[in-house]
């Protein structure tokens, strides 16, 4: 159920059931999702808005704050403090999803600023918005009404069902577990999709955060494979399997390296924790990979 998509989420409402990937649910049934990479305040807002149509998240009770605390320690074991969602000028608190100032955590000594939580005291202070740190989306809040915040009017949904709709790149994502490159490939033509492709690091790292296990390991067992496939023995020698273009590639330090003449495969190492967080490197294909990407553009 982890895995239901963000889509679905926002069509159906589905939000007790359907809180994506390694996300958790507050109390009133909104969700909590954490970004692993750093951006400010204002960065963070609008990628929570344009991707997932979300805002950072709002904190409206002790139990969701410690909802979120524990969500952020397990998904992010090396984050200090992330984002939350919210302003304080001294006195009161304006969330960004216009959720109401009803509950404040903050440690001593918060001047006015954007409102992070630190996650080893679990307290709120406060930072200059232009601090770069993770951050938390939060869906479904208070006034985040799902079927209205859905800037469509067709009924029919831009994504079959399951798939993840990412509206910056009106692209549809769904993974498929367990698989090596050859399954992978006839899962995802079976579904409607392809092998992903990645094009940029704005789309790396979306997919990397959708789909990744949430492990935070190093340890070689949650990759994550894609759509490129080796032509030959040289560095260059990749394609992607959905047939565009060859013009983004965020190898991992001394990858590719082509192992045994025998990486023709291509995965993310979307869980390490590493400065190879993130990165690429050439693989077997007939391993059984934790997870694979499938793409397909959306409807609209
Ligand atoms: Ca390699």
């Amino acid at each position: 159920m982890r895995f239901l998509s963000i889509f679905l989420l926002l069509i159906v409402q589905l939000v007790y059931a359907a809180c994506p990937r390694d996300g958790a649910v507050g109390s009133n049934g909104n969700c909590f999702f954490s970004l692993s990479f750093n951006q400010t305040s204002n960065q963070a807002e609008h990628f929570c808005a344009n991707y997932f149509y979300a805002h950072t998240a709002s904190i409206q009770s002790a139990f969701d704050n410690q909802v979120v605390l524990n969500m952020a320690r397990d998904t992010m074991p090396n984050a200090a403090q992330v984002w939350i969602g919210g302003t304080y000028d001294g006195n009161g608190i304006t969330w960004n999803d216009g959720s109401p100032d009803v509950y404040k955590n903050f440690g001593p000594n918060s001047d006015p600023g954007d409102i992070v939580l630190n996650l080893a005291t679990g307290k709120w202070a406060t930072a200059a918005w232009n601090t770069n740190i993770p951050f938390i989306c939060g869906l479904g809040g208070a006034t985040t009404n799902p079927a209205t915040a859905q800037p469509t009017t067709s009924c029919q949904p831009p994504c079959p069902d399951e798939w993840v709709y990412v509206a910056e790149f009106k692209t549809c994502y769904k993974s498929v577990y367990g698989v090596d490159f050859g399954t992978a490939d006839l899962n995802c033509r079976s579904l409607g999709g392809v092998l992903a492709s990645i094009h940029s690091d704005e789309e790396n790292r979306v997919v990397s955060e959708l789909f990744k296990a949430g492990l935070g390991t190093n340890d070689g067992n949650s990759e994550l494979l894609i759509g490129g496939k080796r032509t030959g023995p040289g560095i260059a020698d990749f394609t992607w399997v959905d047939g565009t273009p060859w013009d983004y590639h965020p190898w991992a330090s001394g990858q590719p390296d082509n192992t045994k003449g025998n990486e023709y495969c291509l995965e993310i190492w979307a869980d390490r924790t590493d400065a190879n967080s993130q990165k690429w490197n050439d693989c077997t294909c007939t391993n059984k990979y934790r997870a694979a990407v499938c793409k397909q553009p959306a409807k609209y």
